[in-house]
C-alpha cells in the first residue's frame, strides 16, 4: 500500500492513437525501398524482456561498462546538478539507474525543506515503468515515481508536468545509448525538445556508446545464445499483433553488422524465401523476394566529437566527459546551451 502511495503513471499518446501512428509508420517504412520499421515496436512485453536478457549477455558490454560508470561517478554528477527530481527517457527497467535514485535520496535527506526526491521514467512500455517501479520503491523508501508512459520521438511534453520550481532542479538522463538509435536529425531534434523544457540549472545526462574494434561491435550485435536474433523478430510479432497481421517472424533471418563509414550497427529482418506480409489495420501487402531485408534499427557509436556535435545540433553544452576504462562507453553531462 505505501508503495502505492508513492507511484503515480500518466499515459500520453498512446492507445488508439498508438495504432494510428503505427499503421502510418509501418506503411510509410515498408513501402519504400529500403524497407524499414521504427525501433521503437520492439519494446511490447516480450521484446522489453528480450532486451533485459541481452542486457546479461556476455557479449552486450553496454550495460556493464555504463553500470560501472554510473556506480562511480553517480554521486558527483547528482551533486553537482543539484537535482531533486530524476527524469529517466526510454527508463526500461532502470537497471543502472539506482546509484542516481541513492544520491538523489541521501542529497534530499541531508537538506531541509527540499522537495521529497522524485523519479519520472518515461517509456513507452507502461508494463515495464510499473515493473521497475516496484523494484525500485522497495530499494529506496523515500522516493516517489511518477511514471510516464508515451512516445519520446512524438511527445516530450509530459515531461514538463514535472515542471519547477514547485518540485527543484531536475536531472534529464537518457542512458543506454538510446540515443544511438535515432539517426542523424532524430537524435537532435530530440534533444532540442528536452533543452526547451530545461531550465538554466537543469542538466542533462547521456550514455553513449563509443567507436570501437569491429569485432566487439559485431559480437555485441550478434550474440552466441540468438537472444539479438530473438529480440529482432520480436517486432514483427509486434506489429503482426497490433496491425492484425499474417507474418512469420522465423521466416526471416537476423542480420547486424557494423558499418565503419557510418559508425553504426545496422540490424536488419532478412527475408528467407519468397513470401507476402499482410497487415489488414494498414491495408499493406508486402512481397517480399528471397534475401530482401527490412532495417529494424541503426545503432550509433559516438567518438567525443560527435557526440558534441549531436549536443551543439540538440542545443546543449558539455560540462562533463566521463569514459570507461578501453573508452567502451562514455557519460555526458551538458546544459542548455544558450545560458553562461
Ligand atoms: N535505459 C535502459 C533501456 C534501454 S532500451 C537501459 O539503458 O538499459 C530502450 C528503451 O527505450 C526501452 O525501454 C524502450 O521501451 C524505450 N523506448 C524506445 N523507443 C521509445 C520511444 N519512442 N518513446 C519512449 N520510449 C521508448
Ligand atoms: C536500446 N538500444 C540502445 C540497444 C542498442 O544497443 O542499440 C538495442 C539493441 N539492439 C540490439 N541489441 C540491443
Amino acid at each position: 500500500v505505501q508503495a502505492e502511495l508513492r507511484f503515480q503513471l500518466t499515459r500520453s499518446g498512446l492507445g488508439p492513437d498508438r495504432k494510428t501512428t503505427m499503421v502510418r509508420d509501418v506503411r510509410a517504412g515498408l513501402s519504400t525501398r529500403p524497407r524499414s520499421i521504427p525501433p521503437k515496436y520492439f519494446y511490447d512485453d516480450v521484446g522489453s524482456r528480450l532486451f533485459d536478457a541481452i542486457c546479461d549477455l556476455p557479449e552486450y558490454y553496454l550495460t556493464r561498462a555504463e553500470a560501472a560508470l554510473l556506480a562511480s561517478h553517480a554521486e558527483p554528477i547528482v551533486a553537482q546538478s543539484g537535482a531533486d527530481v530524476l527524469i529517466e527517457i526510454g527508463s526500461g527497467m532502470a537497471r543502472k539507474t539506482s546509484p542516481l535514485l541513492t544520491a538523489l535520496c541521501r542529497r534530499s535527506a541531508g537538506l531541509a525543506r527540499r522537495p521529497p526526491p522524485l523519479y519520472v521514467p518515461f517509456d513507452i512500455d507502461a508494463d515495464t515503468i510499473r515493473r521497475s517501479a516496484t523494484i525500485l520503491l522497495k530499494a529506496h523508501p523515500t522516493l516517489r515515481v511518477h511514471g510516464l508512459a508515451g512516445d519520446f520521438s512524438r511527445d516530450c511534453k509530459p515531461m514538463g508536468l514535472v515542471a519547477p520550481p514547485s518540485v527543484g532542479t531536475r536531472l534529464f538522463a537518457f542512458l543506454g545509448s538510446t540515443i544511438g538509435n535515432l539517426d542523424e536529425d532524430e537524435a537532435p531534434a530530440l534533444l532540442r525538445a528536452i533543452a526547451h523544457l530545461m531550465t538554466p540549472s537543469d542538466r542533462f545526462l547521456l550514455g553513449l556508446d563509443l567507436v570501437k574494434d569491429v569485432r566487439h561491435l559485431h559480437a555485441a550485435y550478434n550474440d552466441a545464445s540468438g537472444v539479438t536474433a530473438a529480440f529482432n523478430r520480436n517486432v514483427l510479432r509486434v506489429v503482426a499483433r497490433e496491425l492484425g497481421g499474417d507474418v512469420d517472424p522465423d521466416a526471416f533471418g537476423h542480420y547486424a553488422f557494423y558499418d565503419e563509414r557510418l559508425q553504426r550497427v545496422e540490424m536488419h529482418l532478412v527475408s528467407e524465401r519468397r513470401q507476402t506480409l499482410t497487415l489488414t489495420a494498414a491495408d499493406l501487402h508486402v512481397d517480399f523476394d528471397a534475401g530482401e531485408h527490412v532495417l529494424t534499427e541503426i545503432s550509433r557509436k559516438f567518438t567525443r566529437e560527435s557526440a558534441e556535435r549531436t549536443l551543439v545540433e540538440g542545443g546543449m553544452a558539455l560540462t562533463d566527459w566521463l569514459t570507461a576504462p578501453h573508452g567502451a562507453f562514455a557519460l555526458c553531462v551538458a546544459r542548455r546551451a544558450s545560458d553562461p
